[in-house]
């Protein structure tokens, strides 16, 4: 039997690698679409974390090229094809305001328009977010609450969000929109809240640093782990029929709560270490988001199976082997 091909963009990121592995398990081939860096082989540093590099393709693409994304659809008539490329740092999004809304928010277009050229039939995936809420409209957010986003990057993710829905209805591809709560383990990039945490953690333990300065320790988050949520990404794709689902644990935290558990894993004390700075607050902040899953469970049967704080100790254990030292 022929093996089953997807197309993952961002492949080089945090889910694109949990992504990878899942894929590779179920026997698909893994197309990565990778954009060209001077630095030959530092792109590879999270699928090598995982040992997946030898076993996927990676091919060389920007999401702001749609020649080139063309050419790689029609090269791999892929079966999947999962859009997860993105500027996805909200903070960067208000200095590069332009550059975020051409790879988060037109690259969508791109990559819809090369699938419904090049493979019309393929599934295809949108990595949406639930930055999309912004100033939330509900108390808990499900797939019909209004969005107000208060970022370009989450106003850029609305944009791929209703092409994902409007690709659906004009041209009856099946495109799905995953609006996934903050996801998080350790491959996650270093500039996120908590990835800053439990590296901070693991070498102020170490003895290598003496604070963390983080920014508004009040906002909430609706926090899971990657490896979890990339499991529900595959399984939309699996569905008889497209649709757009909310993935979320239905629990919301205080960043204040998550450095907490971090600290409190190593035996130290938060409070004589933690140090506000202003530099970290944004222009308009998402003060807190909690997700409905029950439509992703009823539907497609997902549930989550990492607690925040299981996947923060995680967190920790791994920063503080990458920093010489030994797990707790
Ligand atoms: P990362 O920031 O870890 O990865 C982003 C990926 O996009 C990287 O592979 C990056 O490549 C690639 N990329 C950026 N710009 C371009 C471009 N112009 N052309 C091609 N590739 C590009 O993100 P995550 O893995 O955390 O998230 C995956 C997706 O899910 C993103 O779209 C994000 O916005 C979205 N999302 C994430 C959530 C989360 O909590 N993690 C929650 C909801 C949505 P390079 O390595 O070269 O920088
Ligand atoms: P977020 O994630 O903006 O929710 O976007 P991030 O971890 O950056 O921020 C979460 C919350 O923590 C507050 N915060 C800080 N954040 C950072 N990065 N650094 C700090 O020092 C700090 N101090 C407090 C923030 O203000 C914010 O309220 C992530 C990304 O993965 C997006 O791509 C994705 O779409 C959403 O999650 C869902």
């Amino acid at each position: 039997m022929t093996k089953k091909c997807a197309v993952v963009t961002g492949i080089t990121g945090q889910d694109g690698a949990y992504l990878s592995e899942l894929l590779l398990e179920k026997g698909y081939k893994v197309v990565g679409v990778v954009r060209r860096s001077s630095h030959f082989g530092v792109a590879t540093h999270r699928l090598d974390w995982l040992g997946v590099t030898d076993h996927v393709e990676l091919v060389d693409g920007d999401l702001l090229d749609l020649g080139g994304l063309c050419r790689i659809i029609r090269e791999h008539k892929p079966d999947e094809v999962y859009n997860l490329a993105a500027q996805s740092f909200v903070k960067t999004s208000w200095d590069q305001p332009s550059l975020t809304a051409q790879a988060t928010g037109v690259g969508v277009v791109n990559v819809l328009e090369a699938v419904r050229l090049e493979a019309p039939h393929a599934h295809f995936y949108q990595a949406s977010s639930s930055e999309m809420y912004g100033l939330i409209q509900e108390a808990q957010q499900s797939e019909t609450t209004p969005f107000y986003p208060r970022s370009p990057y989450a106003v850029a993710k609305l944009m791929g969000h209703w092409m994902t829905v409007n690709y659906r209805e004009s041209f009856d591809m099946f495109a799905c929109s995953g609006i996934l709560f903050n996801h998080e383990s350790p491959l996650r990039g270093l500039e996120f809240v908590t990835r800053k945490v439990t590296d901070a953690v693991a070498q102020i333990k170490l003895g290598k640093l003496n604070e963390l300065a983080v920014g508004n320790i009040d906002a909430k988050r609706d926090w899971g782990h990657a490896k979890d949520y990339v499991r529900a990404m595959w399984a939309m794709l699996q569905h008889d029929v497209a649709d757009d689902y909310v993935v979320a644990t239905g629990r919301t935290v205080t960043v204040r709560d998550m450095i907490h558990v971090a600290f409190d894993h190593v035996g130290l004390k938060a409070d004589d270490y933690v140090r506000i700075d202003p530099r970290f607050f944004r222009p308009s902040e998402v003060d807190v988001l909690l997700g409905n899953p029950d439509k992703v469970t009823k539907t497609l049967g997902w549930t989550p199976t990492i607690t925040m704080e299981q996947m923060i100790r995680e967190m920790v254990d791994a920063d503080l082997v990458r920093h010489g030292g030994s797990q707790p």
